[in-house]
C-alpha cells in the first residue's frame, strides 16, 4: 500500500515524465507539472508497472533436456540423473559444443518469452561451461544478449555449479582453476556483475563456497547463492554471513537461516518453476520470511533441467498458487525486491523520479491479473531507458 492508500502503491489516472532515459516525474495526471515535452504518448488508461525484472535465470545454454524430462516423468529422481552424469553435465557438453553465436541465438529466442511477459532486466548466469574458455564464452554471450535483445542484463559467474568430468578425481584443482584464474579473468574483462554458487550435496560445500566468496569480496563483487533447494545445508546462513544480495530457492532454509537473512538484508528469491518441475512438496517458509521481514523476489530460474520456464508472469502465477503469495507480494517480487536481489535498487524496480524509465504497459483491468493468467499475452508495450522496444 502506498500513495492514496491504494494497494500496489497505485496512482489512478497517472502520468510519467521521461527525460534523458530517466523518470523525471511520476504522479496523478491532474498534478502534472508544466513541461516542454517533445513527445506525448497516451497509454489509453492502461496499467503501467515498472519493467519486470527476472533476477535468476540460466538463459544461455546449449541443447535442452527434454529426454531427462521424460525419464523424470517415468519416476527417476533428478539427483540420480545428476549422479549418473546427466543433469548439469549433459548441458555442459552441449554448451561446450555450441559456438558463441549459437548460444546468443538460442538465448535470444528464449528471451522473447521473457520480454513478452514484460521483462526489461534479466540476470543471466554462467555455469554450463565449467572450464576457462567455455565459462568466458557463456559470459560474453550473456553480454551480447543485452545488446542484441534490447534488455538490461546482469551477469553472474557460476563456475561452482557442478564438477566437470575431467576434474572428478581432483576437486581441489577445479576450485583453484575457477577461484584463482577464471573468476579474476572474467572480472578483468568486464564480464561479471555478481558471483553465484550452487550449495547442495550434489554440488559444492559451504567451505568451498566460502573460499569463492572471499575471492569475490577481494574483487569487489557482490555474491548470491543457490541455497537450501533440495536439502537444508545451511545455505541461507552462509549467504547471510557473506552479506549476499540474495539466497535463492530456500525451500529448506530453517528459522536460524531466515533470521540471519533478515539481519543481513539478504533477499529470498523464490523459484516456483523449479518447485513445480521437480514436484517438490516442501514450499519455502513464506510465513517466516514475512514474520522476520525478509524481502521476497520471484524469478523464472529459466534453465534446461529444472525450470524450462520462459515467462515471468507465469512464474508469478506459480508463486501465488503454490506458495500462496498475494498478487501484490508476487508483483513486488518481480520489481522492487528483484532489483534489490541484483543490487540495482537505486536504478530500477519502482516508478520513481531519478530511476531509469524501464516500464511495462499492460492490457489488464486490475494488477492482480498479472498473476492470475497463466500464459496469456498481457503486455501492450515495454519501454527500456525511455524508449518503446
Ligand atoms: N538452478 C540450478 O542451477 C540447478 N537447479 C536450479 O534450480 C540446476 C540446473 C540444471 O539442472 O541445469
Ligand atoms: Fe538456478
Amino acid at each position: 500500500m502506498a500513495e492514496g492508500g491504494l494497494a500496489y502503491g497505485a496512482v489512478e489516472d497517472g502520468a510519467l515524465l521521461v527525460r534523458d532515459g530517466r523518470l523525471a516525474w511520476v504522479g496523478p495526471r491532474a498534478e502534472l507539472p508544466a513541461h516542454d515535452a517533445e513527445r506525448t504518448q497516451r497509454l489509453g488508461g492502461r496499467w503501467v508497472t515498472p519493467g519486470l525484472i527476472d533476477c535468476h535465470t540460466h538463459l544461455v545454454f546449449g541443447g535442452n533436456r527434454s529426454h531427462e524430462f521424460e525419464r523424470r516423468l517415468a519416476g527417476v529422481p533428478y539427483e540420480q540423473i545428476a549422479r549418473e552424469g546427466g543433469g548439469i553435465v549433459s548441458t555442459m557438453t552441449a554448451t561446450r559444443a555450441a559456438d558463441e553465436d549459437a548460444l546468443v541465438a538460442s538465448a535470444l529466442h528464449r528471451l522473447r518469452g521473457l520480454t513478452d511477459s514484460g521483462v526489461t532486466t534479466v540476470e543471466i548466469k554462467s555455469g554450463y561451461g565449467l572450464d576457462a574458455d567455455n565459462e568466458l564464452k557463456m559470459l560474453r554471450a550473456a553480454r551480447r544478449v543485452g545488446v542484441e535483445g534490447r534488455v538490461r542484463v546482469s551477469t553472474s559467474f557460476l563456475g561452482l555449479h557442478a564438477l566437470p568430468p575431467e576434474h572428478r578425481q581432483n576437486r581441489t584443482a577445479y576450485l583453484d582453476l575457477m577461484i584463482d584464474q577464471v573468476l579474476p579473468a572474467a572480472h578483468a574483462q568486464g564480464l561479471v556483475d555478481m558471483v553465484d554458487a550452487y550449495c547442495e550435496p550434489i554440488a559444492f560445500t559451504a567451505d568451498e563456497i566460502a573460499r569463492l566468496f572471499e575471492r569475490a569480496r577481494d574483487l569487489g563483487l557482490p555474491v548470491k547463492l543457490h541455497a537450501d533447494q533440495l536439502s537444508n545445508g545451511g545455505g541461507g546462513s552462509l549467504a547471510a554471513a557473506h552479506g549476499a544480495l540474495s539466497a535463492d530457492h530456500v525451500e529448506h532454509v530453517d528459522e536460524a537461516g531466515v533470521v540471519a537473512m533478515a539481519a543481513a538484508g539478504t533477499v529470498a528469491v523464490l523459484l516456483p518453476g523449479a518447485y513445480l518441475m521437480l514436484r517438490e512438496t516442501t514450499p519455502p517458509p513464506i510465513d517466516l520470511f514475512r514474520r522476520h521481514g525478509v524481502r521476497m523476489a520471484v524469478a523464472t530460474d529459466c534453465n534446461p533441467g529444472t525450470s524450462p520456464v520462459a515467462s515471468l508472469t507465469a512464474a508469478l502465477n506459480l508463486a501465488c498458487v503454490q506458495f500462496r503469495l498475494t498478487p501484490e507480494e508476487a508483483l513486488t517480487g518481480a520489481t522492487r525486491h528483484a532489483a534489490a536481489a541484483l543490487g540495482l535498487s537505486s536504478e530500477i524496480g519502482t516508478l520513481e523520479p531519478g530511476k531509469v524509465a524501464d516500464i511495462a504497459v499492460w492490457n489488464v483491468e486490475r494488477p492482480a491479473e498479472l498473476c492470475y493468467w497463466l500464459g496469456a499475452p498481457l503486455l501492450h508495450q515495454r519501454w527500456v531507458g525511455g524508449y518503446p522496444k
